[in-house]
C-alpha cells in the first residue's frame, strides 16, 4: 500500500500548515504563550506555593463585541481584536479565588472570592497526588497483606465525594485501589471493603476504614491490549481508505473551519471540552452566510451509580464540573480514532502551577464519505422513460475524545450539507465494577446493584448524562422557542369514511417555565424560530431539535445527587441568553448543593419570546451492563440532530455538486 501511505502523509502535512495562522479568532482558547503570560502575571501577585490553578480559560468577550468584530474587513479584524481576558479559578489560603487576568494590560483586573457552595474543578496534579498517598500508608498497607496481595502491585485512583446533606463540606476526595498484577484492567480488580479519604487542601488521608474482605476478581479474561491477548483471533476485517488527492476539501485557518456551505470556529476549554462557535451555513439562494449556533458545547455530564451501599453511595460523578472533561482529552490515534484523511488539532490547557500542558491530536476534522445517500429518487411512470437521480452524502466531523478515568466518550459534532448539525455521543472503555463473593447468579439471593459479568465482577448499574449548551441564534439573536404537538382530532362532519387525523398545534413559549420539556409518549417537534424572518410562504424560520437517546433520571428528586443534578430533570430548558449562565451544574461542582444549576436558575421564569435564547438539551443513556461490555466496551451511541425546518426556501442540496468518483490507485494490498 505504498501509493495510499504516501498520499495520507501528504493529507497531514498538507493540514498541519494550515494549523498555525496569523488570523487570530477573539474565541480563540488561550494559546501556550499567552498561557505562559497569565502563569507570569498571577505568579507575580501570588509567588506562594500553595497558590494553584485550578482553571484558566478563555473569559470570552461580550456577544456584541464578538459580532461587531465579525462585521469588520479581514485586515480590520486583526487590528481590532478584542481584549484578550483569561478566567483564572485558583485555590489559596483554603478560598477560592476567581480572577480576571487582561494580557494587554499585563495584569490582573479583578479578583473575587468565591462566596458559594462548592469548590473549583478538581486538577490532575491534585489527583495524582492524593493517589498516591495511600501507597505508604501504614494501616493500608497491611490491609494489602491481609488479603495476601503486594502493594507494588496496587494502583489507586480519586474519586469525587459529592454531598449528602452535610453541613461541612471539606474540600476532599476518595481513594479506592485496584490491583494491577497480570493486567493492564486495572478497573476490573478492585481492593473492596476499604475506603479512605483525603482531604485535599492538606493533602493527607483523615480517614480510613478497612470494613471487610472480599478477594479480587482474577486477572484471566480482563486482557484488552492486542499484544497480550491470545488467540483464536477474529473477526477479521477487510482496510478500506479514502484517497484524497487533492488534500482534504475543508480548511483550517487557526481555530477556524470553512467546508463546502459550513464555516464554523472550534474551541476548547479544560472544564469544556470542545467549543463549537459562530456556525453558519450558505444559502445558495441568498448568497450569503447566515448564522445557526452562536455557541455549542457540553455543559454536564452527570454519572450517577446505582449502588446506594457505604463504598459505592457518593459515586456519583459530574464529568465536566469535578473532572474537567477538556482536560480528560485522549490524544488521537490516526487511523483508528479518526481516519486516514483527518487533519489533527492539539490543545492546550493550564497545569496545577499555571504552565501549558499540550494535548497532541486533542481534535480531529474529516470528511466523512459515509456511503449513505443524501437524497433519492427513482420515477418509473412516466412512460418510455426511468428516471434515476442519486446523491451521495459527505458530512464534515469534528472528533474529541475525552477519557474520564475508566470511560471513554466519543464526542462528534457533525456538519452536513444539507444544513444539520448532529451531535455523536459514543460510550466506551472499561466499567466500574464491582467485586463480589458469586459466580453464577444462581447464588444471587439479594441486589446487587448490578449484572454479573464474570467470576466475582459486578458491572454496576448507572446513568450517563449529557447536557449541552446550544445558544442557537438563528439568523439573529432574537429567536423564540416553539413547541408543535401533533394532536389526534376525531372528524366530526362523516363526509369521508375516516374517523381521524393528526393535526398540528403550535405553542409559542412566553416564558422559562413554558419551555421546560420531559420528552414523553406524546410526538412534539420542537423548534428555536426567527420570528421575525419568514420564508416566502410565510412560514417562521428555524431549526428543530431531534432527539435520538432519550432517558430521563430515575432518582428521587430530593435525593442528594440530584438536587445537584437537578439540571437532568427535563430534556429541554430554555433560558434568555445570559455569559455567566454556562455551567449547569453550577460555577463550582465538586461537593455542591444544587443551589447555582440550570434548574434553580430557570425557577426565575424569564421571558423567552423573541429574545435571546439558550437552549438546553440533556440526552442519556440507563447503562444495565452487560457481558459484551466486558472486558471493555463496544462502543454505545447516541446523539441528536439539528435540522433546519422552513429555514431554507427548498432543499439546499438540489443542486448540489456531487463527489466525482475517485479510482482507487494502482496497487496490490500486502495483507
Ligand atoms: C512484590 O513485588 C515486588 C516487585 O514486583 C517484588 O520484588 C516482591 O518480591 C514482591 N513481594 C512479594 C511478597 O511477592
Ligand atoms: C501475580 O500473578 C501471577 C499469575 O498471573 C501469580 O503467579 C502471582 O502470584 C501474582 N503475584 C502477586 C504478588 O499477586
Ligand atoms: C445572569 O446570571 C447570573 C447567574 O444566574 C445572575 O446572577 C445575574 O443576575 C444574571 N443577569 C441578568 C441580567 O439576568
Ligand atoms: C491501472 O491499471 C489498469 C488496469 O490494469 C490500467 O489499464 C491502467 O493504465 C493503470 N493505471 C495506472 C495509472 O497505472
Ligand atoms: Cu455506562
Amino acid at each position: 500500500m505504498k501509493l495510499f501511505t504516501l498520499f495520507v502523509l501528504i493529507t497531514i502535512l498538507w493540514g498541519c500548515a494550515q494549523c498555525s495562522s496569523n488570523n487570530p479568532h477573539p474565541l480563540d482558547p488561550p494559546t501556550r504563550s499567552e498561557f505562559k503570560l497569565i502563569q507570569t502575571i498571577v505568579r507575580r501577585a501570588y509567588p506562594s506555593h500553595s497558590f494553584t490553578f485550578q482553571y484558566v480559560g478563555l473569559d470570552e468577550p461580550d456577544k456584541t463585541t464578538i459580532l461587531s468584530w465579525l462585521s469588520l474587513t479581514p485586515q480590520a479584524r486583526i487590528k481590532n481584536l478584542p481584549p484578550r481576558q483569561f478566567l483564572v479559578i485558583a485555590r489559596y489560603q483554603k478560598q477560592s479565588l476567581e480572577i480576571i487576568v487582561d494580557l494587554a494590560a499585563k495584569s490582573i483586573i479583578g479578583t473575587k472570592v468565591y462566596e458559594g457552595h462548592g469548590y473549583p474543578m478538581l486538577t490532575l496534579d491534585e489527583q495524582y497526588l492524593a493517589s498516591e498517598l495511600l501507597l505508604s500508608y501504614g494501616a493500608f498497607k497491611e490491609s494489602v497483606r491481609k488479603r495476601g496481595l503486594n502493594v507494588s502491585e496496587v494502583v489507586c485512583s480519586t474519586f469525587s465525594v459529592g454531598w449528602f446533606g452535610e453541613v461541612k463540606t471539606p474540600r476532599s476526595l476518595k481513594i479506592k485501589c485496584y490491583y494491577t498484577n497480570g493486567t493492564a484492567n486495572l478497573y476490573a480488580r478492585p481492593l473492596e471493603g476499604i475506603s479512605a479519604v483525603v482531604d485535599l487542601d492538606e493533602m493527607r488521608i483523615v480517614d480510613y476504614t478497612d470494613r471487610f474482605i472480599v478477594a479480587v476478581p482474577k486477572a484471566e479474561g480482563t486482557e484488552y491490549r492486542a499484544s497480550k491477548l491470545k488467540p483464536p483471533f477474529g473477526p477479521k476485517l477487510n482496510g478500506i481508505g479514502v484517497p484524497q488527492h487533492a488534500g482534504p476539501g475543508f480548511n483550517v485557518d487557526g481555530h477556524t473551519v470553512s467546508w463546502a456551505n459550513w464555516a464554523f470556529h472550534v474551541g476548547f476549554d479544560i472544564r469544556a471540552g470542545p467549543i463549537i462557535s459562530l456556525a453558519s451555513v450558505y444559502d445558495l439562494e441568498k448568497q450569503k452566510y447566515r448564522q445557526v449556533l452562536y455557541r455549542g458545547f457540553i455543559s454536564e455530564l452527570f454519572v450517577p451509580y446505582q449502588d446506594p451501599t457505604e463504598d459505592w453511595y457518593y459515586q456519583t460523578y459530574f464529568d465536566s464540573g469535578e473532572y474537567g472533561f477538556g482536560q480528560s482529552a485522549s490524544s488521537l490515534q490516526p487511523f483508528t480514532d479518526c481516519p486516514a484523511n483527518a487533519v489533527f488539532l492539539d490543545a492546550y490547557y493550564a497545569s496545577a502551577d499555571g504552565s501549558p500542558v499540550k494535548i497532541h491530536n486533542a481534535f480531529c476534522i474529516f470528511e466523512r464519505h459515509s456511503v449513505d445517500i443524501m437524497w433519492r429518487h427513482t420515477e418509473i411512470a412516466i412512460p418510455n422513460e426511468v428516471i434515476t437521480e442519486v446523491r451521495s452524502d459527505v458530512s464534515l466531523v469534528v472528533r474529541f475524545v475525552s477519557t474520564v478515568g475508566n470511560y471513554d466518550y466519543v464526542i462528534d459534532w457533525e456538519f452536513k450539507p444539507s444544513g444539520s448539525i448532529k451531535l455523536g455521543v459514543g460510550l466506551t472503555g472499561i466499567l466500574e465494577v464491582k467485586a463480589g463473593k458469586y459466580t453464577n447468579t444462581d447464588q444471587i439471593k439479594e441486589d446487587i446493584y448490578g449484572t454479573l459479568l464474570a467470576d466475582n465482577t459486578i458491572g454496576i448499574y448507572h446513568d450517563h448524562f449529557l447536557t449541552y449548551y446550544l445558544d442557537l441564534d438563528i439568523d439573529g439573536e432574537d429567536n423564540s422557542f416553539v413547541k408543535t404537538n401533533l394532536e389526534t382530532v376525531r372528524v366530526k362532519d362523516h363526509t369521508t369514511p375516516r374517523k381521524s387525523y393528526w393535526a398540528v398545534v403550535s405553542e409559542t413559549a412566553k416564558t422559562e417555565a413554558d419551555a421546560r420539556i420531559k420528552f414523553g409518549v406524546k410526538p412534539a417537534d420542537l423548534l428555536v424560530v426567527n420570528p421575525n424572518r419568514k420564508t416566502k410562504p410565510g412560514n417562521k424560520i428555524g431549526y428543530r431539535l431531534i432527539p435520538n437517546s432519550v432517558v430521563h433520571p430515575l432518582l428521587v428528586n430530593d435525593d442528594y445527587p440530584q438536587v445537584r443534578a437537578a439540571f437532568t430533570n427535563y430534556n429541554v430548558w430554555v433560558t434568555p441568553y445570559n455569559k455567566s449562565e454556562k455551567w449547569a451544574a453550577g460555577s463550582c461542582v465538586d461537593r455542591s448543593r444544587g443551589d447555582d444549576t440550570l434548574g434553580v436558575w430557570s425557577l426565575r421564569d424569564r421571558e423567552i419570546e423573541n429574545k435571546d435564547i439558550v437552549l438546553w438539551y440533556t440526552l442519556g443513556f440507563h447503562h444495565v451492563p452487560s457481558q459484551e461490555d466486558f472486558p471493555v466496551m463496544p462502543t454505545l451511541s447516541g446523539g441528536f440532530e439539528l435540522r433546519p425546518t422552513n429555514f431554507f426556501e427548498n432543499n439546499p442540496v438540489l443542486k448540489v455538486k456531487s463527489p466525482k468518483p475517485v479510482h482507487w490507485p494502482n496497487c496490490t494490498s500486502q495483507s
